[in-house]
């Protein structure tokens, strides 16, 4: 640990994200863990306890933001509720900053609390942090994107998981300021290749290769990709695919499935909390996704030794080397995801990659990108109180 990083000041950290599955609340909360650890107190301020805040640490607090339902609402109004909330937690637990993941809605609710706090003499600094679909998808939509535009610049900090995911930022919103690029972060401890040989021999009785996808089954992942490049590798190299997670297109996938009678060698295994336990015995992970800003699933599965075939989607060949942990290719290309996935899985090429797949993925461990946030904060911090002290 460097000099500077020995004295980061313990902070106050309010950490606002969606607690379900999503790659947008796996990192805000893995996030919020390791600072806890550090001695920042964190203060979880969401609509149900966070999936992945599974664990007592001194330091962690969750608070529910309560939406009361009335007989007018046919939309209840969370983003209210939420900006109530961080107005009250600041206030009471005397925060000194609010970090928000996913700019929809909670950009604009931190506005709204910071205002609000405004009014009351309190000036709390708000940090945005970017992180793919409320940019790409959602929020250029134009029944979002003024809100989202409004709030991203007025945010005190910004931050985007990739490069790409920044320059898209930039390319689709009018955005007047500074976009920090913080990538995201893999736990080595937890996902790391664990002897799980027994699970193996039981779903690869022939000694198959192993094929895995974990995602939230939604469109922009191409899961019938996945389907159809295991359809013509199976011809080659005996196999099997775990799908895992759930989503608004697993009856299709399924159905898929049944067409090209595959079934037999597919399963599928819904939402998993030990991902990293059918990760330890996977051979080759593929991600075909339409859009990905960064990748978390793709990182997690590199950690533990595993191989990629993904597209050449957003930030994803920032984070999968072509040729050296997996290979990228043109989205919707299935030709060419089957050619490399035989590549990869040949007895002398696949030892290597899973050594590269591990070396690159050792690059975004989670002690090297938590600092990174702390050094942040305590930037928004001083240039937050320089402006409050000069103006
Ligand atoms: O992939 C999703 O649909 C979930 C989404 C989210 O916000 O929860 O994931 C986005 O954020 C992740 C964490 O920063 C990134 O690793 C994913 O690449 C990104 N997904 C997309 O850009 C589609």
């Amino acid at each position: 640990m460097n000099q500077f990083l020995q004295n980061v000041q313990k902070m106050k950290i309010g950490i606002v994200c969606y607690p379900t599955f999503g790659g947008s609340g796996v990192v805000a909360t893995e996030l919020g863990k390791a600072l806890a650890q550090k001695g920042h107190k964190i203060h979880f301020i969401t609509y149900s306890q966070p999936t992945r805040l599974d664990f007592f640490n001194e330091n962690l607090f969750y608070h529910e933001v309560d939406v009361r339902p009335y007989p007018l609402f046919d939309f209840p109004p969370y983003e209210l509720a939420l900006a109530s909330k961080m107005v009250d937690v600041t206030l009471f637990e005397k925060l000194d900053l609010l970090h928000v993941h996913y700019a929809i809605p909670h950009a604009s609710a931190a506005y709204m609390a910071r205002q609000i706090l405004m009014s009351k003499g309190i000036r709390i600094p708000v940090i945005t942090t970017l992180h793919g679909t409320d940019i790409t998808l959602v929020g250029k939509d134009p029944s979002y994107e003024p809100v989202v535009t409004f709030s991203i610049n007025e945010s005190d900090g910004i931050t985007a998981v990739s490069e790409n995911l920044k320059e898209d930022t930039y390319n689709h919103f009018e955005i007047t300021k500074h976009i920090e690029v913080i990538p995201n972060f893999v736990d080595i401890e937890r996902f790391k290749k664990q002897k799980k040989d027994h699970f193996k021999t039981a779903i690869c009785p022939n000694d198959e290769m192993l094929i895995v996808h974990t995602s939230n089954f939604r469109k922009v992942k191409r899961i019938e990709d996945v389907v159809h490049v295991f359809y013509k590798l199976r011809q080659v190299v005996p196999s099997k695919l775990l799908l895992v997670g759930d989503g608004p297109e697993r009856s299709k996938i399924e159905q898929l499935c049944r067409e090209l009678g595959t079934c037999e060698d597919i399963r599928f295994l819904g939402k998993l909390d030990a991902i990293e336990e059918v990760l330890s015995v996977a051979d080759l992970f593929l991600m075909p996704s339409e859009k990905e800003s960064f990748g978390l699933a793709a990182l997690e599965a590199m950690a533990c030794e595993v191989p990629v075939v993904s597209s050449n989607a957003g930030g994803l060949p920032e984070l999968n080397i072509s040729g050296f942990s997996g290979y990228t290719c043109n989205v919707g290309d299935v030709e060419e995801m089957t050619r490399r996935a035989i590549e990869i899985l040949d007895k002398k090429n696949l030892p290597v990659f899973k050594k590269n797949a591990l070396s690159r993925a050792l690059q975004f461990e989670i002690s090297e990108i938590v600092p990174m946030y702390e050094n942040y904060y305590q930037k928004v911090l001083s240039e937050v109180s320089e402006k409050a002290s000069s103006g």
